[in-house]
């Protein structure tokens, strides 16, 4: 695999027919969305879709035509069986005689589509359990993140990059703009083992636990032997935050705060490809106890606190929440 090589050939390449045909499918659709989210301020699909989702939140234009557009795309992979979103209450059945289901945040991050901050799609790639033939099923999908075939996430943002894992490491291709094909650009991504970077939302402090208000005093405490202070940096878009952190070393957190017992992000679609993607690049994933890819989902929207990022921080982070450090 050399950097350079169009995804369509590192695609041929792969041994899973039927995978890299449902992928190609994902990178086509989202081709799509990229040129949409580029001009959406030419386009009309800025502004409010004038209806709430499942979770009660205001669904964006955007978020309705991605997700929209995602499901055509995976249709005509003829390899999806089926698929959950963010936008969709149910999960649906896309080919009877598919082999994959797909979970899929289509536009993570929709509060910064006008403002042009990198927003993206995740998805999480399941092989179903039921039989083919039928319609799909609830347990194709409430599989444990350790058994994920395939996830990764599409991000919008000064370059449109998919990055990718089937498991095996960690690699990003880049949109060529002017024959709008993907190449390789990051192949074998690893994450800084020891980040100096903190991402969250600060703003909450007064819901966080006092073990995690620790570890945030400790992240800006001067000592030069562990390069402190480090640099909070927090985009509010989760895709810009991890990508960010995926290459410089950092971690991200979105805890369980007093008023929202499970923290804010959806298991499924957010926390799991998410933490898929952070482990094969040699990085850690928890919800302040578990590992991310431990946990069993219960439901299609279940939201998870998450911790993710480089071992060092997502470790120290652990022995703050554990109350076994002080500042
Ligand atoms: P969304 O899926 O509705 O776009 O919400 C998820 C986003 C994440 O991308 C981001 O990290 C988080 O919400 C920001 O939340 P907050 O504004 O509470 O910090
Ligand atoms: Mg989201």
């Amino acid at each position: 695999m050399t950097k350079g090589m169009k995804f369509n050939d590192y695609l041929a390449g792969a041994t899973n027919v039927k995978l890299a045909k449902l992928l190609e499918g994902m990178a086509d659709g989202c081709k799509v969305i990229s040129h949409m989210v580029n001009n959406a301020g030419l386009l009309d699909v800025l502004g409010s879709h004038d209806t709430t989702n499942v979770q009660g939140e205001e669904v964006q234009k955007l978020d309705d035509l991605t997700n929209k557009i995602l499901m055509d795309y995976l249709r005509s992979s003829e390899t999806c069986a089926g698929y959950v979103s963010e936008e969709n209450e149910h999960l649906e059945t896309i080919n009877v005689n598919g082999t994959y289901t797909v979970a899929a945040d289509p536009l993570d991050g929709s509060s910064n589509i006008e403002v042009a901050a990198p927003i993206g799609t995740i998805f999480c790639i399941n092989e179903r359990i039921s039989l083919k033939g039928g319609d799909v099923v609830e347990a194709d999908f409430l599989q444990k993140g350790k058994n994920a075939k395939a996830a990764g996430y599409f991000i919008y943002g000064s370059s449109t990059i998919l990055v990718l894992t089937v498991g095996k490491g960690v690699n990003a291709f880049t949109l060529n703009t002017k024959d709008n094909e993907f190449y390789l650009s990051h192949p074998h991504i690893h994450i800084p083992a020891k980040g100096k970077i903190y991402s969250i939302n600060q703003g909450n402090i007064e819901k966080f636990d006092d073990g995690l208000k620790d570890f945030l005093a400790h992240c800006s405490t001067v000592d030069k032997e562990s390069s402190r202070p480090y640099s909070l940096r927090y985009i509010g878009s989760m895709i810009g935050d991890i990508h960010r952190n995926l290459l410089k070393g950092g971690i991200f957190i979105y805890p369980a705060n007093k008023g929202e017992t499970k923290g804010k992000l959806r298991l499924l679609y957010e926390c799991i490809p998410m933490s898929f993607v952070t482990e094969q690049a040699g990085g850690e994933a928890t919800d302040g106890n578990e590992r991310i890819l431990d946990l069993q989902p219960t439901g299609f929207h279940e939201r998870s606190a998450i911790y993710i990022g480089s071992k060092n921080l997502v470790e120290k982070v652990g022995e703050f929440m554990r109350g076994s450090k002080a500042v």
